[in-house]
């Protein structure tokens, strides 16, 4: 089965050691200089939260940084990667359009779960021809809170995120049947996770003594557009960049 088949399939792919310990090495360095650069921020912002996985906001110490890649450097470089952006066109086509990046660290010692959603319901297109890449710093285990994804459900449509007029973000009545049909996402650092927009997806908890650290990308067609406002702001704060072939349908302009 080609990776195309087995995506459009179960919606999610994983590869293995994509990247080297030397591109890990490199991406650690730039890491270092963000994590440096966050400890100067005020407080929790768009750009940079340090209590989003609980242990109540250590500031020496952020987990979550918003579009990384517009720092450029090593993690333009990656969001930009042949490797991940050659798979991206496989799945995508030829024009490819990377809308967000989000650097996501999970702290040890009971860094919080996320609750089972799909990112589309973050963003509503109209088409679904969005994907999540997410790259693993760390080897990613049960114990230190992986990612959990749902084979298929990329196939059953947009699930209700909504608490009356609320967006939660979180979808919503009874999810059992979620955590029976789970794969979880188990990999050795350097690996990748893709999955695709409709894909339900959540993680578990980190209950181990090592951090869960990754880097996400999420990649449209750029002829697929943005229906209603985002409910994220830092997903769609900015309106993305081509990173392969073209814009066919101006919405870079039209978005502006
Ligand atoms: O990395 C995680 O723990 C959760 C990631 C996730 O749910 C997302 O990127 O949408």
């Amino acid at each position: 089965m080609s990776d195309s088949e087995f995506f459009a399939e179960h919606g999610y792919l994983i590869k293995e050691r994509l990247f080297s310990d030397a591109d890990l090495d490199r991406i650690q360095v730039a890491l270092d200089e963000l994590t440096d650069l966050a400890t100067r921020a005020p407080e929790d912002s768009d750009r940079f939260k340090f209590s989003i996985f609980g242990h109540g906001g250590d500031r020496r110490q952020v987990q979550q940084v918003a579009d990384p890649h517009e720092f450029g450097g090593a993690f333009i470089a990656l969001g930009r990667d042949p490797r991940i952006l050659d798979l991206v066109e496989e799945l995508l086509g030829p024009n490819v359009l990377l809308y967000y990046s989000m650097l996501m660290m999970k702290p040890p010692a009971g860094g919080a779960a996320s609750p089972w959603h799909q990112d589309l319901a973050f963003y509503t297109h109209d088409r679904a021809r969005l994907l999540n890449v997410q790259v693993y710093l760390d080897a990613a285990t049960r114990e230190n809170g992986c990612v959990r994804v749902v084979p298929g459900s990329h196939r059953e449509g947009l699930r209700n995120h909504y608490d009356g007029e609320l967006h939660t973000g979180v979808v919503q009545g009874d999810t059992r049947d979620f955590d029976a049909r789970e794969v979880l996402v188990e990999v050795p650092a350097g690996s990748i996770a893709v999955w695709h927009s409709l894909t339900l997806h959540s993680s578990h908890p980190n209950n181990s003594d090592r951090p869960r650290r990754a880097i996400a990308f999420g990649y449209k067609d750029p002829s697929t557009a943005l229906l209603s406002g985002s409910f994220n702001a830092s997903e769609t704060r900015q309106v993305g960049m081509i990173v392969r072939g073209v814009d066919p349908r101006g919405q870079l302009l039209s978005a502006l």
